[in-house]
């Protein structure tokens, strides 16, 4: 734990005491703040009580006098609407703020020369928060890891010089940290998401900006245009850049499967089976910027990047049978992430449904020759097999257990065109709260069903 020690003596309200909150008002309490907390569920405030949390319901509470209103991410801060709380703190005057800005100021105060490395963008934050930990540990680096990647960022070991810090930072968390600086802001990307908590994309990419435009070093990916415009802000501003594109001239590019430095070829991902796809060619690359930052040589990026295991539910491969891989990608809830799935195959049975998202999967249409056939599962098999009909061979499976059985059986009886690569796939498109109760959950699930089929 990071005893958040620079609010010592002050009184800090706390609200929301799930996996974030409680690690807060404990970090907070073991710092020597007076820690008042709450949570709306019952279930969570007993926990916290158990935990020797003082707990009273904010509501009831006179905000006067408190340093700082401590928000879980999940809860708004401007949109739809700034929440009771947000509302009952602007006009006591007391600050609303998250657990990452109570971390970024405790790191300045108590070890302000322990790097840093803060990961947003849209996709792929998860993966290369992971990956450039893993390079920076094989590298022989005391590496801490956490944020929105599931460990809260303040349950990471007590802040020090030797050691290094990789939070994921999600536009939640960031909205929460008014004065993040990291000694490296990474920023992968931008597509439209969670636009319920930002009112519109411009906001949520100006909102994703902060993080690297408070770096001491920036790197970001400039593929899409509003992150090259962050890129652009980063020069205006004057924060040291590098800029990674795939596409396009910049300092850190890629091309095939190889990474180049200027016009030098640095890194190669080929025959890295957890980094396939484009869209883990700019993760990679993006590493490979960080990396090469933080001083590491072209062998030791490269040893990283070869040895890296991937992220659980994240195309990950579960099995080979005769050249035909068999990949759990359930965390490719909406048809955005399933797109960078499905680009990563030449020939693909497809497992997709659950609880339809808006946006269906029109928008895939362009993979659908790639398609073998499709096995629909969950609430949105009915809406899928429509926008699917004469395109694309489907079954209607409903369960997943069906699904994968069908899959498989079908895959392993047919044969495979040399220097194609064919994939039995779960990327669903949709979230999994119909069937199951994560998208966890959904992945082990297909795992098991695998492994039992093939065997
Ligand atoms: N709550 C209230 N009142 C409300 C709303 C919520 O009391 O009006 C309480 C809930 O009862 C609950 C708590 O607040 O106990 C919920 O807190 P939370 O949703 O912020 O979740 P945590 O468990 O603290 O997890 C958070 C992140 N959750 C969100 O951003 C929604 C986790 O990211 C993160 O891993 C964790 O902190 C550790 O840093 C998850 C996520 O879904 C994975 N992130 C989103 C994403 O990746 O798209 C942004």
């Amino acid at each position: 734990m990071i005893p958040v020690t620079h609010m010592h003596g002050k009184s800090v309200l706390v609200l929301g005491l799930g996996g974030s909150g409680l690690a807060t008002a404990e970090a907070l309490k073991a710092g020597g703040a007076n820690v008042l907390a709450f949570d709306d569920n019952e279930a969570q405030v007993a926990r916290a009580g158990d935990a020797g949390i003082d707990c009273a319901d904010l509501r009831d509470v006179d905000f006067d006098g408190f340093e700082a209103l401590v928000l879980s991410p999940g809860i708004p801060l401007t949109h739809p609407e700034p929440h009771w709380s947000v509302k009952k703190a602007q006009a006591a005057g007391v600050s609303v703020i998250g657990d990452v800005e109570l971390f970024n100021r405790e790191r300045l105060s108590v070890a302000p020369d322990c790097p840093f490395i803060a990961i947003t963008g849209t996709n792929g934050k998860s993966t290369t928060t992971a990956l450039l930990s893993h390079m920076l540990s094989v590298a022989g680096y005391d590496v801490q890891m956490g944020g929105n990647i599931g460990r809260a960022v303040l349950t990471l070991d007590p802040l020090s010089n030797d050691k290094c810090y990789v939070v994921e930072c999600s536009s939640y968390q960031i909205d929460l940290a008014p004065s993040l600086k990291p000694s490296i802001g990474v920023h992968l990307n931008i597509s439209p998401d969670h636009i319920d908590r930002h009112g519109t994309v411009e906001h949520y990419a100006d909102v994703k900006a902060r993080l690297v435009l408070g770096a001491d070093h920036a790197v970001v990916g400039v593929d899409d245009a509003l992150s090259a415009k962050i890129a652009n802000q980063c020069d205006a501003n004057d924060v040291s850049l590098t800029r990674v594109s795939l596409s396009g001239d910049a300092s850190v590019s890629a091309c095939g499967r190889e990474i180049f430095n200027g016009h030098t070829a640095v890194a190669n991902v080929a025959d890295i089976t957890s980094l396939r796809g484009a869209h883990n060619l700019q993760n990679a690359a993006i590493a490979y910027a960080v990396c090469h930052k933080m001083g590491l040589d072209d062998a030791a990026i490269q040893k990283g990047l070869k040895s890296f295991g991937g992220l659980p539910h994240r195309l990950e491969q579960v099995a080979e049978r005769d050249g035909i891989f068999f990949v759990n990608d359930s965390k490719a809830t909406n048809a955005d992430a399933a797109a960078k799935a499905l680009a990563s195959f030449d020939k693909i049975y497809w497992i997709l449904g659950g609880l339809p998202k808006d946006g269906g999967i029109e928008s895939l249409n362009e993979f659908f020759p790639k398609i073998v056939h499709a096995f629909l599962i969950g609430e949105a098999a009915e809406a899928f097999s429509e926008a699917l009909t004469g395109k694309v061979p489907y079954s209607v499976s409903k369960t997943l257990e069906v699904a994968t059985r069908d899959a498989v059986a079908m895959s392993t009886a047919r044969s495979i065109e040399v220097n194609e690569t064919v994939a039995v796939l779960l990327a669903p498109a949709c979230a999994s709260w119909d069937q199951f109760s994560s998208f966890e959950a959904r992945g082990d699930a297909f795992k098991s069903h695998v492994k039992l089929e093939l065997n």
